[in-house]
């Protein structure tokens, strides 16, 4: 029955599935597993900032670790720098970065550095990875807009391992020159939140099950943590506060609200500010997709609480599943906000228009036609090893070779790439640039509430975007283009590219 539930809830059509030939499918596949009862309440743990972009380069050492994401439990835990993910990189734009990633775990790494704009031999993807014991000295422009970007492990085969144990973290842009009138004092009124689902095992080890179903629609967890901790309880100042949201989980889709259904203003999405504060009651976000939203916390005296709905196409498996359910069938916990007593020191209102980039991508010179696919039926018998050697999923009918270059892109030439996901919704996401989606299911997007983005949901309607990359990547280091559940990117959901 659980296995039942979330098969479903993958949005897996499970008729194709058979039509596929691999009957086994029929059965459960995912037990119930024993684990703790992980109480939600600690206070949100606010990641350190490092700056990232001084006259000395900063060092980044990815570790093993032990960290609680509960108070009085260890649980082992991979880190950049902390015990469990990383420390917020700052850099500024117009300035360099210097970053020396160490490795230090027993297996190779990489440090990816989500949506920036740099070069292929900089961006930190599977080329990129680097043995245990050594250095990757990372130096790059910044040359992105102010943004709330991130970082992880990009490892072939190992990206979805290494970031659920916690190679990841933020990677803030900031603009001097364009200043935005948001709130910005980070910890205080402008607050990071990783949300990520994970399961512990009974002595709360954590739990990454690579032998089931749920490697079709990706690993999910049954516990909500924010930056580390379990449906943690963040002190704000009685107004505005910027939260900037990272869905950090490996496969888990979100559709965020607050329990009492307040309005509150988009003002960025992945790749920058968008033109205009976007009024919105609900936040959808796909895995890896970012948004800051300001929310006016002045008139309360009592808790508020960020919810999600269960999201069926990502995975969900029902609010009653989760811990932390909120009691509304289909809708569980995220985090809790405590206004305080005093209203802080940040902006009263918010700006009614932003410093965003420009949407000047021009008329595409070619297209290309992008097809995620998942090989149903290539997998009788040994499915399971199979899927995370690679050779299950695909684009366009191959599976992610190292060795293989799948599309040649001139340097500033704008492209329009028609991406369709014939199964299920899948995160799709290039590196090296910021696009611009255009159409939703046949439907036009309008840019002004859409924004610069680096990673879009797509189903089988199909989506169209703008892509123009203004940074190059040869053949040694190329630009990837993948699906971000983790899972179907290791399974071989990946292409690259090259740019000159
Ligand atoms: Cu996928």
């Amino acid at each position: 029955m659980a296995g039942d539930l979330i098969v479903d809830g993958h949005g897996i059509d499970r008729r194709k599935l058979l039509l596929g030939g691999c009957a086994a499918l029929a059965a459960p596949f995912v037990q119930a597993r024993p684990g703790f009862a992980a109480e939600g309440g600690a206070p949100l743990p606010i990641p350190p900032i490092l700056e990232a972009d001084g006259a000395q380069p900063v060092t980044l050492t990815a570790r093993a670790g032990s960290h609680s994401f509960v108070p009085g439990i260890k649980t082992p835990t991979l880190g950049y720098e902390l015990d469990y993910l990383g420390p917020t990189l700052r850099v500024r734009r117009g300035r360099s970065a210097r970053i020396d990633v160490v490795n230090r775990t027993d297996d190779e790494i990489s440090a990816h550095w989500h949506g920036a704009f740099v070069p292929g031999n900089m961006d930190g993807g599977p080329q990129g990875a680097f043995a245990p014991g050594k250095t990757w000295s990372a130096r790059f422009d910044v040359h992105h807009p102010a943004a709330t970007l991130w970082y992880h492990s990009h490892v072939h085969g190992k990206t979805g391992t290494q970031v659920y144990h916690g190679l990841a973290g933020l990677l803030l842009v900031e603009d001097p020159a364009a200043p935005d009138g948001l709130p910005s004092d980070y910890g205080v009124n402008d607050l990071p939140l990783v949300v990520q689902d994970r399961s512990f095992d009974s002595s709360g080890r954590l739990v990454y099950d690579t032998s089931g179903m749920a490697l079709m629609g990706g690993v999910l967890g049954n516990t909500i943590c924010v930056n580390g901790a379990v449906r943690p309880v963040a002190d704000v100042p009685r107004g505005l506060v910027r939260l900037r949201i990272l869905n950090g989980s490996n496969a888990r889709f979100y559709d965020f609200a607050f329990a009492d259904g307040r309005q509150f203003h988009q003002v960025a999405s992945d790749g920058g500010l968008l033109p205009a504060p976007v009024a919105r009651t609900r936040l959808p976000l796909a895995p890896a997709e970012r948004a800051e939203i300001v929310v006016d916390f002045s008139g309360d005296a009592a808790p508020v609480r960020l919810i999600s709905s269960s999201v069926a196409q990502g995975g969900m498996m029902g609010g009653g599943m989760m811990g932390g359910g909120s009691g509304d069938r289909g809708t569980f916990d995220i985090m809790t906000f405590a206004p305080q007593a005093t209203a802080g020191a940040g902006p009263a209102s918010l700006p009614a228009s932003l410093p965003a980039p420009p949407f000047d991508l021009g008329a595409p010179v070619r297209t290309r036609e992008i097809r995620l696919d998942m090989h149903a039926g290539s997998m009788m018998g040994s499915m399971f090893r199979r899927l995370i050697g690679g050779g299950v999923m695909g684009i366009n009918g191959k599976s992610y070779d190292m060795g293989r270059i799948d599309a040649q892109l001139k340097l500033g030439e704008t492209e329009l790439w028609r991406v369709s996901a014939p199964m299920m919704t899948h995160p799709f996401h290039v590196h090296g640039c910021s696009f611009q989606v255009v159409s939703r299911g046949g439907q036009a997007v309008d840019p002004a509430t859409e924004g610069h983005k680096d990673v879009v949901a797509v189903d089988a309607r199909g989506v169209e975007i703008l892509v123009r990359v203004d940074q190059k990547a040869d053949k040694a280091t190329p630009f990837m283009f993948h699906c971000h559940i983790l899972e179907h990117e290791d399974a071989g959901m990946m292409g690259q590219f090259t740019v000159a």
